[in-house]
């Protein structure tokens, strides 16, 4: 289900969802997907942030939620937490800023 491929979807999807309508900032986007603000997205609360990404269609969603539920879902309470959306997200992505760091110091000492 959650092949490399389908990972790289979901998340080029929900990054562009995110950058797009939370301005980059997934803490809100999870507050906003978090219907009913228990801090933990539930897989029918899943299911609408997939939509809104246009991660799979009609017939595929369910399964894609099953699937990314699993993936995230390391504590196994069946919630993605923050800290399990963040780290799968916002925390795995390096900040690729062009010419943010241009001092190549200390990389060749003798
Ligand atoms: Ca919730
Ligand atoms: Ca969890």
């Amino acid at each position: 289900m959650a092949s490399e491929q389908n990972r790289q979807e979901l998340e080029d999807k929900v990054s562009a969802l995110v950058e797009g309508k939370f301005g980059s900032d997934y803490r809100r986007a999870f507050r906003h997907y978090d219907g009913d603000q228990d801090d933990r997205i539930s897989k029918s609360e899943l299911k609408t942030l997939l939509a809104d990404a246009g991660v799979g269609n009609g017939f595929t969603r369910s399964a894609w939620a099953g699937g990314v539920m699993e993936v995230l879902d390391r504590d196994d309470d069946t919630h993605i937490s923050w800290a399990e959306f963040e780290s799968a997200f916002s925390g795995g992505k390096r900040p690729d800023v062009p010419g943010g760091r241009s001092s190549p110091e200390g990389k060749h000492k003798t």
